[in-house]
C-alpha cells in the first residue's frame, strides 16, 4: 500500500481530532523511525517524551515478551508477583513512599485530584465539597472533562462544558500569585515544573523552591505533574531535582513504560494517598503484571544506560547548537536537558512550515501553538546524532 492510501484510510474512518504530519511510520529503532516507503527519519518528538529510552528498546521488548509468556492481567482483585517489586524499585529511584499505579497520564492527574480533595476533607478539615485546587494558566494536564475544566486553552475546552468546579487559575512562574490565592479551603497546588505543551516554558530560578515553602507553610499539597518532564527528560530523574525540592505528590507516565504500553503512577511522600480506602478508587488495568514488568525494565534502562546524564550532556550540545541558528525571525531558544524549543516571532508565518520542511529533510518534530517548535529526541541520542539534527535544523531554519 502506498503512503497516500494509508493516509486516506485514516482520514476516511478516523475522527479528525489530530492534524498529523503526513508521514506513515512503520518501524522504529533508537532515535530512528522509518516510513512505509522506507525513508528514514530522526524522531525529535519521542511520542511526546514517551520513548525516552528510544524506539523499541531491546531490553524493554524482551521484558515485555517474557512477561507476555507468563501472565498479562489479574485485576487488582488479586495480587500479582510484579506489583510489589515495581513499587519498591520506583520508590527507591524517585525517593517516594507510596505508589498508586494507573495507565494514562490523565488518569494519574484525576487520581491525584481525588486524593487531595479527600485528604482536604478528612485530614485538613475543609468543609465537604468545598475543596479548592490551584493550577496555572497555560497548563496541560490531559483531556478529561475535569482536567479541561481548568485549562485556559480554548481549543481544549470550548464546547465541552459543563465543567467541574473547584479550581482556581493563577499565572505560571509567579509564586506571589500562589500565596495570594490560597484560602482555608485550598487543598493543593498542581503545576508542571516546566510547561511542555505551552512551549517549554521554564519558570524563573527559585520558583519551585518558593512554591514548596508556600505549600508547606499553608498546609497544602504540592502536586508536580512530571508526566512530560520526569524520567530523565530534563537531565534529572525528576525535574524537581533542579531546585532540590520534593513534591508531596508526583505524577509520572509516558516514559515509565518506554513507550511500550500505557503506564502511569501517582507517587506520594505524605499521608495523602493513605486516605484512599479499599473500593474508593481503582482501574482494571492499573498495576497489571505486564505494565509492571515493562515499567521495571524501562526504569532499569534509564539508570543502567545512564540516559539521564546523557540527556543533560546532549541537551547542552543541542541547546548551544540551536542558539547558533541564524534567523532574525527567531524570538527565543530555550531548553533544559533534552526538552528544547525554538519560538518564532509572530511575523514568521508559523512553525508548521519548518516542521514540514524538516520532515522532508529527515527530521521529525512538531509545532506547539502556532509559533513554537519543540525538540525532544529520545535520551539515547549521541553527539554525532545531535550534530546531524542540528545540521538539518540550521539548513532549514537559517535565513
Ligand atoms: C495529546 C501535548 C505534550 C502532559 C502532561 C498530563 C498529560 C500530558 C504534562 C496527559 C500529555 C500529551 C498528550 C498528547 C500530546 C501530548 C502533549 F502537546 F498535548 F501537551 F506532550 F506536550 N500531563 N501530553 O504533557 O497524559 O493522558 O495523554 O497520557 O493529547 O495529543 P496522557
Amino acid at each position: 500500500m502506498k503512503q497516500s492510501e494509508y493516509i486516506e484510510l485514516e482520514d476516511r474512518f478516523g475522527a479528525r481530532n489530530y492534524k498529523p504530519l503526513d508521514v506513515v511510520i512503520e518501524k522504529g529503532e533508537g532515535v530512528w523511525v522509518w516510513d512505509v516507503e522506507g525513508n528514514k527519519y530522526m524522531d525529535c518528538l519521542s511520542a511526546y517524551s514517551a520513548v525516552n529510552q528510544g524506539h523499541c528498546h531491546p531490553r524493554i521488548k524482551k521484558a515485555m515478551q517474557d512477561q507476555l509468556n507468563k501472565l498479562t492481567l489479574t485485576s487488582r482483585a488479586f495480587r500479582n508477583d510484579q506489583l510489589g517489586l515495581f513499587y519498591e524499585e520506583l520508590c527507591s529511584l524517585t525517593n517516594s513512599h507510596k505508589v498508586l499505579p494507573m495507565n494514562s497520564g490523565a488518569e494519574a492527574v484525576e487520581t491525584a485530584i481525588k486524593a487531595v480533595r479527600k485528604w482536604g476533607y478528612e485530614v485538613k478539615g475543609v468543609p465537604e465539597d468545598r475543596a479548592e485546587i490551584i493550577v496555572c494558566s497555560d497548563n496541560f494536564h490531559g483531556r478529561t472533562i475535569t482536567i479541561v475544566s481548568f485549562s485556559t486553552d480554548l481549543g481544549s475546552r470550548k464546547g465541552f462544558g459543563p465543567f467541574t468546579p473547584g479550581f482556581k487559575i493563577i499565572p505560571f512562574g509567579n509564586a506571589d500569585a500562589l500565596e495570594a490565592s490560597i484560602t482555608p479551603k485550598t487543598v493543593a497546588f498542581m503545576v508542571e515544573p516546566i510547561q511542555g505543551e505551552a512551549g517549554v516554558i521554564i519558570p524563573p530560578d527559585g520558583y519551585l523552591r518558593r512554591v514548596r515553602e508556600i505549600c508547606t507553610a499553608n498546609n497544602i499539597s504540592l502536586i508536580l505533574d512530571e508526566i512530560q518532564t520526569g524520567l530523565g527528560r530534563t537531565g534529572k530523574m525528576l525535574a524537581e531535582e533542579h531546585e532540590g525540592i520534593e513534591a508531596d505528590i508526583t505524577l509520572i507516565g509516558k516514559a515509565l513504560s518506554g513507550g511500550f504500553y500505557p503506564v502511569s503512577a501517582v507517587l506520594s511522600n505524605t499521608e495523602v494517598l493513605g486516605v484512599l480506602k479499599p473500593g474508593e478508587h481503582g482501574s482494571t488495568f492499573g498495576g497489571n503484571p505486564l505494565a509492571c514488568a515493562v515499567a521495571r525494565e524501562a526504569l532499569k534502562v534509564l539508570n543502567e544506560e545512564k540516559l539521564i546524564e546523557n540527556a543533560e550532556k546532549m541537551g547542552e550540545r543541542f541547546l548551544a547548537g540551536l542558539r547558533s541558528v541564524n534567523n532574525s525571525k527567531i524570538r527565543e531558544v530555550r531548553g533544559r536537558g533534552l526538552l528544547l524549543a525554538v519560538e518564532f516571532k509572530q511575523n514568521a508565518g508559523g512553525a508548521r512550515q519548518y516542521c514540514e520542511k524538516l520532515k522532508d529533510a529527515g527530521l521529525l518534530c512538531k509545532e506547539t501553538h502556532d509559533n513554537i517548535i519543540r525538540f525532544a529526541p529520545p535520551l539515547v541520542i549521541n553527539a554525532e546524532q545531535v550534530d546531524w539534527a542540528l545540521e538539518r535544523i540550521k539548513l532549514i531554519i537559517s535565513v
